[in-house]
């Protein structure tokens, strides 16, 4: 241990720690700004430093190692000044468009810091211009603005070390973030999983908005508009509004959708549930013939991106069952505009997503049937919030109701598609029950549980032993795909989400999200499922309604026609 003093007070603390770190542990509060917890430290901005006694210059406590009997000062007049005028340097270069940008306020850093430091924006007024060719639109998912960056080195870090892509990098003046060899984001390998949103600090990178669409559909009083809203959104929403993580907040907004304008609130749990029924017949027919396994899950679209930039070869052994959203995009235009009488052209398909993605998903060209869309605009999680706050709407005090029928009832094996682990075990449920005909009826498939990056385990069904691995994050995905591609394992199954956590650590859930957080939410996605009566997909009535009526079997020719893809770079 390293024993230091810290603004008088005597610490003790491991010798890796840093500066901050002490500090920390002392609960003495510091500006940060680079820094971001679970990302490499990069030291860049300086914002938190503090003075060392005996050296004349200021240190970044968040990148300065701890040394025996150091004397620390953390918050005399010198330090408050340097962070201050550090700051207005950072405004100075800054646009001042706060009204319009999509950093809410609240969540931008940089803003936060002028109240903490006490800086006006009267006293240092941005005198540069906006400049346009430092805005990226060219992606579906997500808006580059490096007018506004701030170079904290967040998004390099996430992207290279978290994720394993490494699309950004420092120019080498490090004056401007770009990505490598300066290509516009559309044409980088990016995999749209939005990580590096998550951690910008202010609001250089983005979701690409559809807020203003939604808002415009959903008060035309000409289109019939259907939203339906993803599992990891209602055990996650509730944390804009103040409640704890993994808070089930479903009824709320079910009700919320229906002030801002919605026509039917339906459910992406009924269409995982319709996946499990999809997916849940290609695994049985794959493992009866032994042909392309391991079969691979096809539910997050950032895993699909990389598998198609990076494993070309694999992509034979990739479901052909379109995502949820897409289903219920399908669904919704065909299924249920037959039964409700309604022009499909006439309806517009909102989703509601955790992921940016999603976006990316729904404009792939070869997600539509006979030339209808299947989902028409995605928004994020964070996006809704802010549909609502906008609205006025009172969340907190709603009244709950349930979705809309035909497309509105979902399982407990459906919900817990939004965490690692979820879609293998909802699977797992339906491919026992069907593989013995009912005799092993397993509910709780622990093992796939939790979450770690790379999980595997043996099933045994009917005297057959199912090899299965989940694994989540690029990262990860990657890892255990060379494993495969090289003979090294051998999988019948593979859950594969490409963000880390799976969709409730995806790049449009609320900010902040880190370890702590994840494991709040999962466990409200369980108790979720533990207090579903109907806790397997081939039970959902609903599901069962569509089967008989309409599409008669799983892995039927209408089921092809409207569930089914094939994906290629
Ligand atoms: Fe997901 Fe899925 S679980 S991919 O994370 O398969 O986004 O929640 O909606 O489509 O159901 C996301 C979540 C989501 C799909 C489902
Ligand atoms: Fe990297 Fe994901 Fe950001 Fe794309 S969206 S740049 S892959 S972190």
């Amino acid at each position: 241990m390293v024993n230091l003093t810290i603004d008088g007070k005597s610490v003790s603390v491991d010798e890796k720690s840093t500066i901050l770190d002490a500090c920390k542990k002392l609960g003495i509060d510091i500006p940060t700004l680079c820094y971001h917890p679970e990302l490499k430290v990069e030291g860049n901005c300086n914002i938190c430093c503090v003075k060392i006694e005996g050296k004349d210059d200021f240190v970044p406590s968040c990148s300065t190692l701890v040394e025996e009997n150091l004397i620390v000062f953390t918050n005399t007049d010198e330090v408050k000044q340097k962070r201050k005028s550090i700051l207005k340097e950072l405004l100075s270069k800054h646009p001042n468009d706060c009204l319009t940008c999509e950093k809410a306020s609240g969540d931008c850093e940089l803003q936060n810091l002028c109240y903490i430091l006490d800086v006006n924006r009267d006293e240092v007024p941005f005198k540069g211009e906006i400049r346009m060719d430092l805005i990226d639109c060219s992606s579906d998912s997500i808006v580059r603005d490096m007018n506004k960056c701030i170079l904290c080195g967040r998004c390099i870090s996430v992207c290279r070390d978290i994720q394993g892509i490494g699309i950004y990098e420092f120019n080498s003046e490090k004056n401007l973030v770009r990505t490598v060899g300066d290509k516009s984001l559309k044409e980088t390998n990016c995999i749209n999983c939005g990580q590096c949103v998550k951690v910008c600090p202010v609001g250089a990178l983005y979701e690409k908005t559809q807020i203003h669409e939604a808002l415009k559909a959903l008060l035309d009083n000409n289109k019939h508009v259907v939203v339906q809203i993803a599992p990891a959104v209602k055990n996650t929403l509730g944390e804009e509004f103040g409640l704890a993580p993994g808070t089930d907040v479903t009824g709320k907004v079910v009700v919320s959708l229906r002030k801002l304008g919605a026509d039917k609130v339906f459910n992406t749990d009924f269409s995982a549930d319709v996946t499990i029924m999809e997916e849940g017949n290609e695994f049985i027919s794959r493992l009866k013939e032994g042909k392309n396994l391991p079969l691979l899950t096809s539910c997050s679209p950032g895993w699909i991106k990389f598998v198609e930039h990076n494993y070309p070869e694999l992509l034979k052994n990739v479901s052909s069952c379109k995502s949820p959203q897409q289903m219920f995009g399908a669904l919704s235009k065909s299924y249920y505009a037959k039964k409700s009488g309604i022009d499909p052209k006439n309806i517009v398909s909102i989703s509601i997503m955790p992921c940016t993605a999603k976006k990316f998903e729904a404009n792939r060209p070869e997600m539509e049937v006979n030339g209808i869309r299947d989902v028409d605009i995605v928004l994020t999680t964070r996006e809704l919030a802010k549909m609502i706050k906008i609205k006025n709407i009172p969340f907190l005090d709603l009244e709950d109701e349930d979705f809309d029928k035909f497309l509105g009832k979902g399982t407990g094996a459906a919900r817990i598609f939004a965490t690692s682990g979820g879609v293998m075990e909802a699977a797992l449920r339906t491919v026992s029950y069907v593989l013995t005909d009912g005799e092993m009826d397993d509910i709780d498939y622990k093992s796939v549980r939790g979450l770690d990056g790379i999980k595997e385990a043996e099933i045994k069904i009917n005297g057959t032993v199912v090899r299965v691995a989940v694994v989540n994050g690029a990262l990860n995905t990657r890892k255990l795909l060379d494993k495969v591609v090289n003979g090294e394992v051998d999988y019948h199954f593979i859950e594969v989400m490409g963000c880390p956590g799976g969709c409730l650590g995806g790049g449009g859930a609320p900010i902040p999200d880190n370890k702590e957080i994840m494991e709040m939410r999962k466990e409200g996605l369980y108790n979720s499922d533990r207090n579903n009566e109907i806790r397997r997909s081939f039970e959902n009535p609903e599901v069962k309604e569509l089967y008989d009526e309409y599409l008669k079997n799983p892995g039927s020719h209408l089921a092809h026609k409207l569930l089914h893809t094939s994906y290629v770079d």
